[in-house]
C-alpha cells in the first residue's frame, strides 16, 4: 500500500466525492474547500509536483489540464482560478500534482 494520500484516492482506497474521471486523471472535491467550487484534479500516475509530472508523463499532464476545463465547464464557471502549489512554502501539504479549481466567488490578485 503506498502512503501517497491522493495515490490512494485514485485507488479508491480512500473516500472521495469524485466529480470526473478518465483514464489518466482524477477529480474530486477538497475535503476543505476554499471557495463554492472547490475541486482537485490529479493525474493517476504518481508525481510529486508539476514540472515532475511534465517529465514523467506529458500525456497525464494534458489531460490533467483537459480535466480542468471539464469540471468548471461542468460546475458552470464561466471564470475560475487554477493552482498549482509547488513547494511547502507555497503551500504544497500533498507530494502528489494536483491542480486546484476555484470558482463561485469573486478572487483576489495576487494571491496570498
Ligand atoms: P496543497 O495544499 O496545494 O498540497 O493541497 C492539498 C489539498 O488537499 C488541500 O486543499 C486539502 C486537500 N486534502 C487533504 N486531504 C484530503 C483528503 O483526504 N480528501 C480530500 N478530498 N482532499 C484532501
Amino acid at each position: 500500500m503506498t502512503d501517497c494520500l491522493f495515490c490512494r484516492i485514485v485507488a479508491r482506497e480512500v473516500p472521495a466525492t469524485v466529480v470526473a474521471e478518465d483514464e489518466l486523471a482524477l477529480a474530486f472535491r477538497d475535503i476543505d474547500p476554499q471557495a463554492p467550487t472547490h475541486v482537485l484534479v490529479v493525474p493517476k500516475v504518481h508525481a510529486p509536483d508539476l514540472a515532475a509530472l511534465a517529465e514523467i508523463d506529458p500525456a497525464a499532464l494534458a489531460a490533467v489540464g483537459r480535466m480542468v476545463a471539464a469540471v468548471a465547464a461542468q460546475e458552470g464557471a464561466e471564470s475560475y482560478r487554477t493552482v498549482f502549489n509547488t513547494g511547502a512554502g507555497a503551500g504544497q501539504t500533498v507530494w502528489h500534482a494536483h491542480a486546484h479549481v476555484l470558482a463561485g466567488r469573486s478572487m483576489q490578485w495576487p494571491p496570498g
